[in-house]
């Protein structure tokens, strides 16, 4: 008795599955990720792009690290060398387009992002979404030659203070490699 129930739940499921791939909409997955490192080489966690119809989701999700609000944004280039104390990782993309910060009345770039909030036990994680940016290779893109990085700095952002809104030294970084 109990075998033939396991059996029609086994074959439930699996019309369930056939009904789910019959519909040609197939789930999101990330396009690039990035592995989170702090300046010692330390792994605190992990960011993925994953684009949709008319932006990208940016996740985020770290641990230990230090509890409280940190500035995020997406840098111009994928290369963060802890040598330069990540500065090889570029600027906030776009940053030569207009004014630094989310609630700036000029701005913001189009790599500004909402902080992370990390608690008390070192853990913590961001989704945001953004039409600022676009996973393309063109030059504007995401994945152009030089790429691009997350960043997550010691202080939280402004977004609102000249140049890079109150967030202090640069903390991790990740350079992201397309999945495919
Ligand atoms: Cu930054
Ligand atoms: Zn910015």
């Amino acid at each position: 008795m109990t075998r033939t129930i396991a059996a029609l739940l086994a074959s439930a499921a699996l019309g369930a599955g056939m009904a789910h791939a019959d519909s040609h909409v197939s789930a999101p997955t990330p396009a690039a990720t990035a592995e989170m490192r702090t300046l010692d080489g330390t792994i605190v966690g992990t960011a993925t792009l994953t684009p949709g119809t008319d932006g990208v989701v940016v996740h985020l999700s770290v641990e230990g690290l230090e509890p409280g609000a940190k500035g995020v944004h997406l840098h111009a280039v994928a290369e963060c060398d802890p040598a330069t104390e990540f500065k090889s990782a570029g600027g906030h993309i776009g940053d030569s387009d207009s004014t630094h910060g989310l609630l700036h009345p000029e701005g913001p770039h189009a790599g500004d992002l909402p902080n992370l909030y990390v608690g008390a036990d070192g853990k913590g994680e961001m989704q945001a979404f953004t039409a600022r940016v676009a996973l393309s290779e063109t030059p504007d893109g995401m994945l152009d030659s030089d790429g691009a990085s997350l960043m997550i700095h010691a202080s939280g952002d402004d977004h609102f203070t000249q140049p890079g809104g109150t967030t202090g030294a640069r903390l991790a970084c990740g350079a992201f490699q397309p999945t495919s």
